[in-house]
């Protein structure tokens, strides 16, 4: 999976006096939303992700913080995204390396995914991704 499909997806925000609410409905995503999870209380220097994986696709959002992705695609290719907006969004398509780093303090990673949780949808080993994309 080429790096040219992640996007990076505005998140709708209800704005007024009291603040902002984003909301986040099955037309933000190209996918039927079927599972929510979070990254909280992140060590500073700890390093998360480092897989891939076979069928999901989700949506990453720094609700709280920011932190760095980096996204290979196993053809040489490597970009690093900085989440730190809450109405903003990386989309990340199935079979692209990723890898989380440099989390602020206090920083949340909202993940909204397409399936629900299965071990083995993972690519944990590099060389097995770079074999199989
Ligand atoms: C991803 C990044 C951004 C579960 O039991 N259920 C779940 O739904 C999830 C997501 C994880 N787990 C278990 C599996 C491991 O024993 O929680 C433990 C930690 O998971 P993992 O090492 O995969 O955590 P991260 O932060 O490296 O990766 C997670 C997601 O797994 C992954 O999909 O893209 O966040």
């Amino acid at each position: 999976m080429g790096l040219n499909k992640i996007e990076i997806i505005d998140i709708p925000k209800i704005t007024d006096v009291r603040g902002n609410l984003s909301v986040i409905e099955n037309d933000v995503v190209p996918f039927e939303i079927k599972r929510v999870y979070y990254l909280y209380d992140v060590p500073s220097g700890t390093h998360r992700g480092g897989h891939a994986h076979k069928k999901l696709q989700q949506l990453l959002i720094a609700i709280s913080g920011s932190f760095n992705v980096v996204l290979k695609d196993g053809n040489g290719n490597q970009k690093t995204v900085t989440l730190n907006k809450p109405n903003k969004g990386l989309l990340i398509p199935n079979m692209t390396w990723r890898e989380l780093e440099d989390f602020s303090s206090g920083a949340v990673c909202l993940v909204v995914a397409s399936e629900v949780y299965e071990k083995e949808d993972y690519i944990r080993d590099f060389n097995k991704f770079l074999f199989k994309v």
